[in-house]
């Protein structure tokens, strides 16, 4: 390999003439445009705990009433990205939201698409174009790109979800907007979709004759997820991956065009050592306490915490617990990477 030749190998003027008609010489950038066997990463593996969100979280509610919100968030920003950023990976958002008993955030819709899985409390509700879809601890709910969608709390104690987005791709696109709308109108369908496709491999008769929607399915109970991966880690040898994702069940494909989303069940004492993926990742603990390794860095991630996983990272998660099962919720730009072309897994891990 020889050494490529930088700026100040050329004469002063000839750079300035380049900048001059906005033209610049790839060959000083082309290392650091294409680095040799890994890509660069500016992610770092970072924990956020949930017992430094809470307060915080709780603080916001008597500081900033809804109104002045509209969206109550605390975003989980990696400092290697630049905090004001807002990205948790280059492609991965991910902000903790609070509502507070009877609050409401006004009905929009917006070219982000976006899912929430619920952290804490009973009694919320998200409406998706006039379905209202209640939102219990460990719910997915997707609100994809243009679907009307608000958020409202029935309950008596605070309401937090975590809300996982595609919003720095489509930044990075300026091709983000949002539009305002008045209140839906709800229908008195409520959880349609979940009662249309209750069980996986029975779909309504009717959907055969039409091509298939893109959202077929807009909730997915943490009850369901998690008893089905209970039963497959039960079913399958020890070593086995437990995960299962969250997909179109008219299609067998991803639930989202650019993130992907998926539930984990470690089993006692268990440790995952998943292969490298090009993808970068997000992690969230759902029950029990994990131990994990990502690029040499050890997380210890209990009940409630978030984690990040850069591209190209080895990674092992270890279920600290010899007694009890441990289950994650995991985010991952792995869709977005298999549509453009260069998703890769890697080698076994280190
Ligand atoms: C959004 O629409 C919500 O609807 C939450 O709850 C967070 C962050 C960025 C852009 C849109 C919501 C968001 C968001």
């Amino acid at each position: 390999m020889s050494q490529l030749g930088t700026l100040e190998d050329l004469p002063i003027d000839y750079r300035q003439g380049l900048t001059d008609h906005n033209l610049v010489p790839l060959w000083p950038s082309l290392r650091a445009a294409l680095p040799h066997g890994r890509a660069s990463r500016r992610t770092q593996p970072v924990l956020w705990r949930y017992a430094d969100i809470r307060p915080r979280l709780m603080e916001a509610g008597r500081l900033t009433p809804i109104e002045r919100a509209e969206r109550r968030v605390l975003v989980l920003a990696n400092p290697g990205l630049g905090l004001a950023n807002m990205q948790a990976t280059p492609s991965i958002y991910i902000g903790m939201q609070l509502i507070l008993p009877q609050e409401t955030a006004p009905n929009h819709k917006h070219s982000p698409s976006a899912v929430r899985f619920v952290v804490e409390g009973h009694g919320g509700y998200t409406a998706v174009q006039g379905e209202k879809l209640p939102m219990e601890r460990g719910d997915l709910i997707l609100t994809p790109a243009g679907l009307w969608h608000e958020h409202g709390h029935e309950g008596s104690e605070p309401v937090v979800w975590m809300d996982a987005l595609d919003l720095p791709t489509i930044l990075f696109l300026e091709a983000s907007y949002c539009i305002e709308g008045q209140p839906q109108s709800v229908r008195n369908q409520g959880d349609a979709s979940q009662t249309a496709y209750r069980r996986a491999g029975l779909a309504p008769y009717a959907s055969l004759d039409r091509a298939p929607d893109k959202y077929p399915l807009k909730r997915f109970p943490w009850k369901d997820t998690r008893a089905a991966l209970t039963d497959l880690a039960a079913a399958t040898d020890p070593g086995e991956r437990v995960q299962l994702a969250y997909v179109n069940p008219q299609t067998g494909q991803e639930c989202m065009p650019v993130l992907g989303f998926s539930a984990l069940m470690l089993r006692p004492g268990e440790t995952a050592r998943p292969h490298r993926r090009s993808s970068s990742a997000v992690l969230h603990v759902v029950e029990g306490e994990t131990q994990a390794l990502v690029d040499g860095v050890e997380i210890d991630a209990g009940v409630n915490d978030t984690f990040a996983v850069p591209t190209h990272a080895a990674v092992t998660i270890a279920n600290r617990s010899t007694s009890r099962p441990a289950f994650l919720f995991q985010v991952d730009d792995a869709p977005m990477q298999r549509r453009l072309g260069f998703f890769e897994e890697f080698e076994a891990a280190a």
